[in-house]
């Protein structure tokens, strides 16, 4: 049996930013899949928030996909996913919270979104994110990744949502803007590596997983929480 265990759903990106930093750290896990529609009933002593992803270590529980990564960060630090210089790693924190407070919950509520009004003026944000990612995130370093030469939290934070993208297209017909290059070049060297490779789905699999939230009935959690967002 494995030292870490994750609580995880296939569907969730939350959980896929934790499942690519323990693939990328080489570190053995044990997964339990919690099926989202039906959660069991043990699952809300695990999971305050009732959401994945979850991380179990010895008796420890550690939850919100950010705090577990950099938990884990510390706890098995090689190879080490944020920078060493402090300016750097309050650079990666700064755009890993862009992408909580900003940019996911612009993403879900687009989604949600059931009126063209409110669908036109979400899409003018996301839009806006996406720009002010490429012009002030990616576009500041020389790549391949978020931050530079290295691999970082950053990029396995932003990664799951934008091979996604297509699944938002399908539903709102919004995507990448045709402008960020540097988001494009990024989102395909990332889809190299062999981590985002293994828990990639088909375009299909996407779009089942949305379907609630684009009818405006998803009521779990992560719906409640994201129209208050
Ligand atoms: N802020 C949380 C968000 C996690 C989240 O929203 N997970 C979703 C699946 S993608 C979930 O478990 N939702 C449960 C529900 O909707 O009832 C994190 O970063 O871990």
């Amino acid at each position: 049996m494995a030292d870490v265990h994750l609580y995880s759903a296939k569907v969730c990106p939350f959980a896929a930013r934790t499942r690519l930093v323990l693939m990328e750290k080489n570190l053995d896990f044990d997964f339990t899949e919690i099926d989202l529609n039906a959660k069991p009933a043990w699952f809300a002593k695990v999971s305050p928030y009732g959401k994945v992803p979850v991380l179990k270590r010895g008796g420890d529980l550690v939850w919100e996909s950010s705090i577990i990564n950099e938990y884990l960060d510390e706890a098995f630090p090689d190879p080490p996913l944020m920078p060493a210089d402090p300016v750097r790693r309050a650079r990666a924190r700064f755009w890993i919270d862009f992408a909580n407070v900003k940019f996911t919950p612009t993403w879900y509520k687009l989604f949600l979104a059931q009126s063209q009004d409110e669908r036109t003026r979400l899409a003018a944000n996301l839009r806006a994110h996406f720009l002010f990612m490429e012009n002030e995130g990616i576009g500041a370093a020389n790549g391949p990744y978020w931050l530079g030469a290295d691999l970082s939290l950053v990029d396995l934070t932003y990664e799951p949502w934008f091979e996604r993208i297509p699944a938002l297209e399908h539903y709102r017909g919004v995507g990448l803007p045709a402008e960020c290059r540097r988001l494009k070049a990024w989102a395909a060297a990332m889809m190299k590596r062999p981590s985002v490779q293994a828990i990639t789905m088909p375009f299909d699999y996407y779009v089942a997983g949305y379907s609630a939230y684009a009818d405006g009935t998803a009521d779990g959690a992560t719906a409640r929480d994201m129209r208050q967002a």
